[in-house]
């Protein structure tokens, strides 16, 4: 196993808390009833699948539990376990690397983990010897260009930055054009996660994509939405309005180290149907990696009798 899937197996304790109950409704050799899955659902929502996606899942289980005559909990549990992984593993997880340079956009509201998560990827990069351009276009603040200058010195990135209050599509552009002039594999940009309004924001966001779009004739390689995965459902509606003003290509989820349930991983996948390419698993360097559906869910239901 690598470094990152032990850690991830670590730090998801709150998640798999979060699964305890279910792993035991699984175990009390309870009869298929109505109370059955109303207690099934009631889990699913606690565990932040959501209502829809909650009300789904009982429903598809439900049909299957009648066609194949099942009697027990245990029977719907077992199959909950394999729904869970077949919902997460969509296509095009991987990483968009191979256009050259690469770049990646990435967004979400404050406080998500964009520019953590940035520097992560620099190192991921950087550990492969690729050539990385970090680009900080949130100019927002000026502590914002500080924080991910940190990272560029940490992992050997190069940095174009732009004054607070400069124009962050001006900034992009800028490092589009470094970038490539220096010969960079890798083309990260950093954007704010909060402007005076959200329409600026999202006008501003635009703006960026096109002048990306402009400038190396193609969408970016990547758009990631990074979503903290503690704050729950609010993460699926920030995300669906994210999805409009600039077509994702992936979401990261933050913060599974902290109190982040396992369920809000699923809701995003099934309901906006965009592949989790990363999750962060801390505030250090090595805490970003990529998203294995397999361990995660093996790491949910780790001790149950099922598993
Ligand atoms: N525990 C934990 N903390 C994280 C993770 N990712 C980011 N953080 C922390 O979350 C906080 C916010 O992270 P930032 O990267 O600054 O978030 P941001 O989206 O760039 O925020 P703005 O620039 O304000 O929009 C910081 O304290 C990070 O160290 C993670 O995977 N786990
Ligand atoms: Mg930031």
């Amino acid at each position: 196993m690598t470094p990152f899937l032990n850690r991830l197996k670590q730090t998801l304790t709150r998640a798999r808390d979060g699964f305890a109950a279910i792993r035991v409704l699984g175990r009390e050799g309870r009869p298929l009833d109505s109370a059955f899955w109303e207690d099934f659902e009631d889990l699913l929502i606690a565990a932040d699948f959501g209502v829809p996606t909650a009300e789904k899942i009982v429903r598809g289980l439900k049909a299957v539990a009648t066609q194949e005559a099942w009697s027990t909990g245990d029977q719907a549990v077992a199959r909950f376990r394999r729904d869970v992984e077949r919902f997460l593993t969509i296509d095009d997880a991987a990483l968009h690397v191979t256009a050259a340079p690469a770049v990646m956009l990435v967004v979400g509201v404050n406080g998500s983990g964009k520019t953590t998560t940035l520097g992560k990827l620099a190192k991921y990069f950087r550990d492969q010897g690729k050539r990385v351009m970090l680009v900080a276009a949130d100019t927002f603040r000026a502590a914002a260009a500080e924080q991910l200058a940190i990272w560029a010195e940490r992992t050997g990135s190069e940095l174009v930055r732009g004054n607070e209050g400069a124009d962050p599509a001006a900034v992009a552009f800028d490092g589009i054009k470094a970038g490539t002039a220096r010969g960079a594999d890798v083309i990260l940009i950093d954007t704010a996660g909060r402007l005076q309004t959200k329409s600026n924001l999202m006008e501003e966001l635009k703006k960026i994509r096109h002048v990306i779009e402009r400038e190396i004739g193609a969408p970016p390689a990547e758009t990631l939405l990074v979503l903290d995965g503690t704050t729950g459902q609010n993460a699926l509606s920030q995300a669906r309005l994210f999805h409009e003003v600039t077509p994702l290509t992936g979401a990261v989820v933050t913060k599974l180290d902290s109190t982040a349930k396992g369920g809000i991983l699923v809701a995003i996948v099934e309901e906006l149907e965009i592949p989790i390419k990363l999750v962060g698993v801390g505030e250090r360097p090595e805490d970003l990696g990529p998203f294995v559906p397999g361990a995660f869910t093996e790491t949910l239901f780790e001790g149950s009798s099922i598993s």
